[in-house]
């Protein structure tokens, strides 16, 4: 019997792993990648009576994997908040998929591990640019404004580790950067003493400064399209760019476009935050497009596609 744990490589769903390790600590063959690899669970060849814990990967893309799992007998556990479509029936599944705007995998571990490690799931809130959300779940723990700060900057820096195309244009593969934090219980003690934290830093800031000289592309009253090069950095910072314009103009979408060397692009898509609504159903509109309601993306939009997916973003945010 093999346990495996399935996770998405950004902050919401390493700390989601992170809080049921925790609470129940398992050795188990950990499989995860860059944090738009999310047909994950296709690598798992799972047998009768193991264990897979799936977190924070849409259903409707695992789905196939899934029911082959649930036909070899594998048990499953799968906590997510991504669009996951028809949710098969068998007594092996648990599924626990609430898609609301303002939950996030580790919150929803968080209720069912009642609150025991409720730090990194606030850490994870706002990694995933939930910060609301990540502020009103953290009350119970009475953190000062410098401690919220520095919740939120590990979440935006656990989150930005994910990003990238393949696993080399990541400071740390997940499952390290999982494996670095997996022995803190709390999360200021993985702030103040880990190596991975300072790199982390580092890089960011680094590739920040150099996100903050690219020009707006189009815009609209209510929208802003960004062109960025395709390099490592830019690779690395344009999700968690999106993220810091979101919340920096709370009434306007933002789209990020990479240009890519196969004549496709790269799109990250993040909905105001004050009307976070379908940026999912936008980029599913097209090829290898999906996501979240209020943050989604496009793996590769052939470039023939481009006016119509700038006129799709236009007119979805128009008012
Ligand atoms: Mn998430």
């Amino acid at each position: 019997m093999t346990y495996f744990d399935v996770f998405n490589g950004d902050a919401d769903g390493i700390c989601a792993l992170h809080q049921l390790r925790l609470a129940q600590p398992r050795q188990s063959t950990l499989i995860t990648g860059v944090k738009r690899d999310i047909s994950l669970l296709q690598q798992v060849t799972a047998q009768a009576g193991d264990c897979i814990t799936v977190l924070d990967i849409s259903l409707d893309k695992n789905r196939d994997a899934l029911v082959n799992a649930l036909k070899q007998g594998a048990d499953v556990h799968y906590v997510d908040h991504h669009f996951a479509g028809d949710i098969p029936t068998s007594p092996r599944l648990h599924a626990h998929i609430n898609t609301d705007a303002n939950v996030c995998t580790s919150l929803l571990v968080n209720d069912e591990l009642q609150g025991a490690y409720l730090a990194w799931a606030v850490t994870a809130a706002f990694g995933d640019n939930l910060f609301e959300a990540g502020e009103a779940a953290a009350q119970p723990l009475n953190l000062n404004e410098t401690q919220i700060k520095a919740l939120q900057h590990l979440g935006i820096l656990i989150n930005y580790n994910g990003y990238g195309t393949s696993l080399d244009d990541l400071y740390f593969p997940p499952t390290a950067l999982y494996q670095a934090i997996s022995s803190y219980k709390n999360p200021f003690d993985f702030i103040a003493q880990a190596p991975a934290y300072q790199v982390l830093a580092q890089g960011y800031s680094d590739d920040m400064k150099q996100a903050e000289n690219v020009n707006i592309h189009r815009e609209t009253p209510n929208t802003a399209i960004l062109l960025l090069p395709d390099e490592a950095w830019t690779r690395r910072v344009s999700g968690v760019y999106g993220n810091l314009l979101a919340r920096q103009y709370p009434n306007r979408a933002h789209a990020l476009l990479t240009t890519l060397a196969d004549d496709t692009y790269r799109i990250s898509v993040r909905a105001p935050l004050n009307n976070k609504t379908g940026a999912d159903d936008l980029c599913r509109q097209f090829p290898t497009g999906g996501g979240r309601k209020a943050a989604s993306g496009i793996n590769a939009l052939p470039a023939e596609q481009l006016p119509s997916f700038i006129q799709a973003f236009q007119q979805q945010y128009q008012s």
